[in-house]
Parts: C-alpha cells; sequence; structure tokens
C-alpha cells in the first residue's frame, strides 16, 4: 500500500469525458509534475493543461485533489477529468506511470479503502454488484446497502448480542435453580427473536438472489424435442447446434436475455432419456443440477409424438415451487400428444419454426412480473455473506441450548459475534481480499 495506483475509472471508449485516478502518496507531486502547476487547493475543481514528457500538452482537463484521509480509499487522490476517448486517458495514465504510479489492479482503490477504514466489506460487495446491475430492482436494493443499512442493521445486532452477554455475566452469580425467572425468560426471548431474525434475511436473500444476478431459466426435455431451437429463437441467433439426433447437446449452454429490464440467463440442457453413454449420462446429470438452482423451469414436449415424458414429469413435481411452463412444440405438425397430462401446469403450444415463441416470451415476461418484490428488507449479496450469516445462526442455536452453562453460552455468543464480524470489518487474509477484489472492475 506504499505505492502510487493509476487507472482509467470510467469505460474506454468514444465519450465526452473520461476520469482517471490516482491513489497514494506521491499522487499529488505526480499531479503538480505533469501539470506544471503547484496549486492544488483540496476538493477544489482546477481547469489545468497536461504536458508530457516532451513538454507537448496532451489534454486539457478538471483536476481534484481529495487530500487523505478525506478521499475514497483514505489516500490521496487525484482525480483527472479528461476528455474522452481512446488516447487521452491512456496516456495520462502513462504520464502518471513514468513518473512513477503502477497500473492499478481491479479493485485495488476499493480494497484501499476498506483497508483504510473507509469502506466496509458489505458495501464494498454491493457497490460491485452495483456496477454489474441491470433492473431497476436491483438498482434500488443495492441502493439501500449503499447507504450502509447492512452495516447498520448488523452494528445494532451486534449491540443486542453483547446486551445478552452482559445479561450471562449478571447471571454468573447465581445456582441454576435460583436464576431469575424473568431475565432467563428475556434472554430466550431475546436469542429467539434474534435467529428469527437473521433466519428472514436469509431466506429474503436468496429468494431474491434472482433480482441481483439474474432469473434462471432452465430448459429440459427428451432429446429432440427442440430445446436447442427454442434457445436459439429466444435469443434471435444460431448459438446452439440442432439436428435430429437425439443426444446433440450434450453439455450446459447458457446465455443471457434481458426481458422487461430484468436479467434472464437461459439454460440450455442435454435432452433426458436413459442412457450409456458417459458423455451423456454426465450431462443429463448436470441438467438435474441446473434445474435445482433454476427459478424458471421450462418444459418442452414434441406435439408430433405420443407421451413418453414421465421422467420430465417427476422432475417438475420435485420443483414445484419454481416458476413452470410446459411447452408443446412442433406445433406446425399433425399433433398426437396428450395435453392431459400437463394440466397442473400452465400449457402452451408452440412451433420453433414461426412466430408463436414470441407468446411464450410474452408468458415468460407475465410471470417474472408476478414475482413480488420487497425492496424494502435488507438483503445479502454476496456466497461470503450468506455463509456469515448461516455461522451466526449455528452459533446462536447453540448458545441456546447452552443458556445454564454460562461459559459455554458465552463461548457461542463470541462465535456469533465473529461471523458478525466477518461480515463488515477488514481481517488479515490479504489473499482472501484479493481474490474478492480482483471481480471488481479496473478503476474502482
Ligand atoms: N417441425 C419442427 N421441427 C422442429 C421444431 N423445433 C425443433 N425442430 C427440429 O427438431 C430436431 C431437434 O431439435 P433440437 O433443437 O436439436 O432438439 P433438442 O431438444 O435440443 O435435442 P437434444 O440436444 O438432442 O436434446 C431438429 O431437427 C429441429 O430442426 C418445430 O417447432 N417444428
Ligand atoms: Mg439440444
Amino acid at each position: 500500500m506504499n505505492d502510487t495506483i493509476v487507472a482509467i475509472s470510467t469505460t474506454i471508449g468514444i465519450s465526452a469525458l473520461s476520469i482517471v485516478r490516482l491513489s497514494g502518496k506521491d499522487a499529488l507531486e505526480i499531479a503538480k509534475s505533469i501539470t506544471k502547476s503547484t496549486n492544488f487547493k483540496p476538493r477544489y475543481a482546477h481547469l489545468k493543461y497536461i504536458y508530457n514528457n516532451n513538454n507537448n500538452v496532451i489534454d486539457r482537463c478538471i483536476v481534484i485533489y481529495f487530500k487523505a484521509p478525506y478521499s475514497f480509499s483514505g489516500e490521496d487522490i487525484i482525480e483527472f477529468q479528461s476528455h474522452g476517448g481512446v488516447s487521452v486517458p491512456k496516456n495520462i495514465v502513462n504520464e502518471c506511470i513514468r513518473l512513477g504510479a503502477r497500473i492499478a489492479n481491479p479493485g485495488e482503490f476499493s480494497k484501499r479503502a476498506l483497508l483504510n477504514n473507509k469502506l466496509d466489506l458489505s458495501t464494498a460487495e454491493s457497490i460491485s454488484k452495483l456496477i454489474l446491475s441491470q433492473s431497476n430492482q436491483a438498482n434500488e436494493i443495492l441502493g439501500r446497502l449503499l447507504k450502509g443499512d447492512l452495516k447498520e442493521f448488523i452494528e445494532t445486532f451486534r449491540k443486542n448480542l453483547i446486551e445478552i452477554l452482559a445479561h450471562i455475566e449478571v447471571l454468573i452469580d447465581y445456582a441454576e435453580e435460583d436464576l431469575p425467572k424473568d431475565l432467563e425468560i428475556s434472554i430466550d426471548t431475546k436469542l429467539n427473536n434474534a435467529i428469527k431474525k437473521l433466519n428472514d434475511i436469509h431466506s429474503h436473500s436468496l429468494s431474491m438472489q434472482h433480482i441481483i444476478d439474474g432469473h434462471r431459466l432452465v430448459i429440459i426435455g427428451r432429446p429432440n424435442v427442440g430445446k436447442s431451437s427454442l434457445l436459439n429463437k429466444l435469443l434471435l441467433k444460431d448459438r446452439a447446434i440442432i439436428s435430429n439426433i437425439e443426444g446433440t447437446t450434450r453439455d450446459i449452454l447458457e446465455e443471457t436475455i434481458t426481458i422487461n429490464n430484468q436479467i434472464v440467463k437461459i439454460i440450455d440442457t442435454a435432452g433426458i432419456r436413459d442412457s450409456n453413454d458417459e458423455i451423456e449420462k454426465i450431462g443429463i446429470q448436470k441438467t438435474l443440477q441446473y434445474t435445482q438452482d433454476a427459478t424458471i423451469i421450462i418444459a418442452l414436449f414434441d406435439g408430433s409424438r405420443e407421451f413418453d415424458d414421465q421422467w420430465i414429469l417427476d422432475i417438475l413435481e420435485q420443483n414445484k415451487e419454481k416458476i413452470i411452463i410446459a411447452v408443446i412444440n412442433k406445433n406446425d405438425r399433425k399433433q398426437i400428444f396428450n395435453q392431459d397430462k400437463l394440466k397442473e401446469y400452465e400449457t402452451i403450444r408452440i412451433s420453433t419454426l414461426d412466430s408463436s415463441v414470441f407468446k411464450l416470451r410474452d408468458i415468460i415476461e407475465k410471470k417474472i412480473n408476478q414475482v413480488s418484490i420487497n425492496t424494502q428488507e435488507i438483503i445479502l449479496t454476496s456466497t461470503r455473506q450468506i455463509e456469515c450469516i448461516k455461522l451466526c445462526i449455528k452459533s446462536l442455536n447453540n448458545a441456546k441450548e447452552n443458556i445454564y452453562n454460562f461459559e459455554i453460552f458465552s463461548f457461542y455468543i463470541n462465535e456469533a459475534l465473529h461471523s458478525l464480524d466477518m461480515l463488515t470489518k477488514p481481517f488479515n487474509n490479504n489473499e482472501m481480499l484479493d481474490s474478492m477484489f480482483s471481480e471488481f472492475c479496473l478503476g474502482k
């Protein structure tokens, strides 16, 4: 963290403006050197020429100096608001490097902000998701987290646990049979409420994951029913190989489309049948796995064949809580498929050879819109956060079972507090932080 880092924080391409960020102990000196000026008042917009090594002007831009520790990273930061395009911001970066800065790693500004206590871990994760978010709802949910709602919730929750610990300290002087009944009940109630609250956040987060990361729509069916043809038609491009040979798709194909401002990941799978082919068997296993993780299942049937799809109905039976749409394909041919078997599910007949697929798209849109979204509840945005909360719940449950054994009880409450701390506070595991921040984009 002793060196000075630089990166272009905006997308490289034709645009009116670009932002180059420089952070670290030499930031101000570098800025003075490439602007040939000494006068930088913190938090003021200065209009300056930028010079290269040959004394030629590269650009005229706004330069803002954020003096440490009052900056995003907690270090001295210089922000160059240059003209856009490719060469101007790149040249500014090159000049900074010539004067001693090095190019920043992805997420390195945020990592420094975290290590300088300018940002907590949960907010940093929200920012990274916010940058990737494509739907209005995701934007709203993540915006709340950006405000620090999760951090605030954790702090209050932490205080409550510490209060419980304090109560236990009082109880230590009592023999078990002399425990004041009301105190015991109050601790039990507090613990139950705490566990319930965390369980609610946990399940709400899982159910809202598709808003942040996109709905997962899986197409399942017997071989040859037209799954890959449907994928291509929904994508409006020839992505998957299609043939009348059964077992054409063996691996999972995943592509993303946007329906009504929401991300939908469409997953084409290997046809499900009894197969002796080892590779196909692995493909079928994967199909079952992907079906479990999906939020929407399209079960595809061939209308021009007799019903022979009991396997598919069994899978649907096991996934009843999901959005299921039964689609009978090849409607352009003579229909002999018995639709009665599907009466439990919303059913539509289509042909991937004509525009009826767009009616299916409308149904998908309607179903997505029906999913109720509560943007007011706090949610956890990463698997890491979910794991911390799961550990915390486990410790609290253990504490509850040991309410009469004060030492063990306080051990588990402390363990729960530690899991909460892991959610927001930096910890000494550089490798872990590096891998987390590497998922950020450059310049953030
Ligand atoms: N007549 C007709 N043929 C179709 C229709 N949809 C797909 N097909 C044909 O059905 C055959 C199988 O299509 P695919 O899309 O490869 O089927 P799949 O379900 O992906 O098959 P696997 O990958 O083997 O599981 C191809 O010959 C397609 O041209 C349709 O609506 N009408
Ligand atoms: Mg296929």
